[in-house]
């Protein structure tokens, strides 16, 4: 009983650590210009990023403002995970905004994807126009047991394959947005999670997400998750249910046919950066790997307590 209850905090806990390390992922900061300190372009951008949390809670999730002129105007957008509440959409983009200040203190574009939101800003419109550039993968370490590769692989697939089509109709509350689970064995299912920024086009949604997709094999191919991050879309799975089970899609929970006009659906697009990919998977192992250890010493450190309790 004692063992039991031991794993179940060791694992509460661990997954409550995997949930903090996005504010541990190198963050890319566009190299298409720096700014100076107290430049009225600094103060456009930081007047957006103060106002930001409050406004997209306010938003239900979303929202994009600009202020300035040219050629100080700063643009920014931000996007909650389409399962958040409010208060958690506000913590989300409140630590967001001072994380991109934090990691690209005078670009003048940077994006963000925090653990569940995107935050980007620009001197440049960025609105209404989908960009997979750059991109950011966030593989889970964990290996999938080799025994399950095939069936898993192909599930994965179904399931993404069908989340892409129902989040890219733009039915969800937050407009392009589905959760869905499949199960890959008679005792084991994988949950995934599809999302757009509502600002493009469905078709440009669609072909976001399936570029999203197919970068799950390179991302994180033989992998228990991983999480595919772009300006416009992302795509997310884990064998635990990660994402809020209480959220209800609005669409229909039976598989949706694709529109017949998706029949030229383009390719998934080239051109990708692996090199942020790379830098998650030498800075998040080496977390991930400390954070064990801390937790399985706590967990011990609480056996031992609780021994001493029952012993008394
Ligand atoms: C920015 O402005 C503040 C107050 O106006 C001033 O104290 C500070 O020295 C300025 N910093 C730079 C780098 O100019
Ligand atoms: C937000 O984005 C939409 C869609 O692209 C655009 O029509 C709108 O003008 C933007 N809002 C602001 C404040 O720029
Ligand atoms: C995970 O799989 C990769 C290759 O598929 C292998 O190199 C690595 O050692 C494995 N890691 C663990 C912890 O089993
Ligand atoms: C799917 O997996 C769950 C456990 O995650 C299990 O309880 C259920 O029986 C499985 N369903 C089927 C149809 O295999
Ligand atoms: C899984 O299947 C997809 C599509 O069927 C394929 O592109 C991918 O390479 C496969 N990945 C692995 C690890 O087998
Ligand atoms: C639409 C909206 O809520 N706008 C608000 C954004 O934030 C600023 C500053 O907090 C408010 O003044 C706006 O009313």
């Amino acid at each position: 009983m004692c063992n039991s209850s031991l794993i179940t905090i060791t694992l509460a806990f661990l997954i409550s650590l995997s949930l903090c390390l996005p504010l541990a992922q190198p963050e890319p900061c566009s190299n298409t210009g720096t700014f100076s300190t107290n430049s009225t372009y600094a103060n456009n951008l930081n007047l957006l990023l103060s106002s930001l949390p409050s406004n997209v809670t306010a938003n239900g999730g979303l929202y994009n403002t600009s202020a300035g002129q040219d050629p100080n105007k700063v643009y920014a957008l931000a996007l909650c995970r389409g399962d958040l509440d409010s208060p958690k959409c506000y913590t989300c983009t409140k630590t967001s905004s001072l994380d991109i200040t934090k990691h690209c203190p005078d670009q003048k574009e940077a994006i963000i994807w925090g653990q569940d939101c995107i935050l980007r800003y620009s001197n440049r419109n960025i609105f209404g126009t989908m960009e997979v550039l750059p991109f950011n993968c966030v593989p889970n370490p964990t290996n999938i047991s080799s025994t399950d590769l095939d069936q898993f692989n192909q599930t994965l697939y179904n399931l993404m394959g069908s989340l892409v089509t129902q989040a890219s109709l733009g039915y969800s509350r937050i407009k392009y947005f589905a959760v869905g689970d499949k199960n890959y064995s008679s005792s084991k299912k994988v949950y995934g999670l599809v999302q757009c920024t509502p600002d493009i086009s469905q078709m440009d949604c669609r072909i976001c997400l399936e570029g999203a997709v197919a970068d799950i094999s390179s991302c994180s191919g033989g992998k228990e998750g991983g999480r595919v991050l772009k300006p416009s879309c992302i795509a997310w799975f884990e064998l635990f249910q990660f994402y809020d089970p209480t959220f209800v899609s609005s669409s229909p929970t039976t598989p949706v046919i694709p529109p017949t006009s998706d029949n030229s659906s383009p390719t998934k697009t080239s051109r990708e950066n692996s090199s942020t990919s790379r830098l998650v998977f030498f800075v998040v192992v080496p977390i991930v790997g400390l954070m064990t250890i801390i937790a399985l010493a706590w967990a011990i450190l609480q056996k031992k307590s609780k021994q001493n309790v029952d012993s008394k």
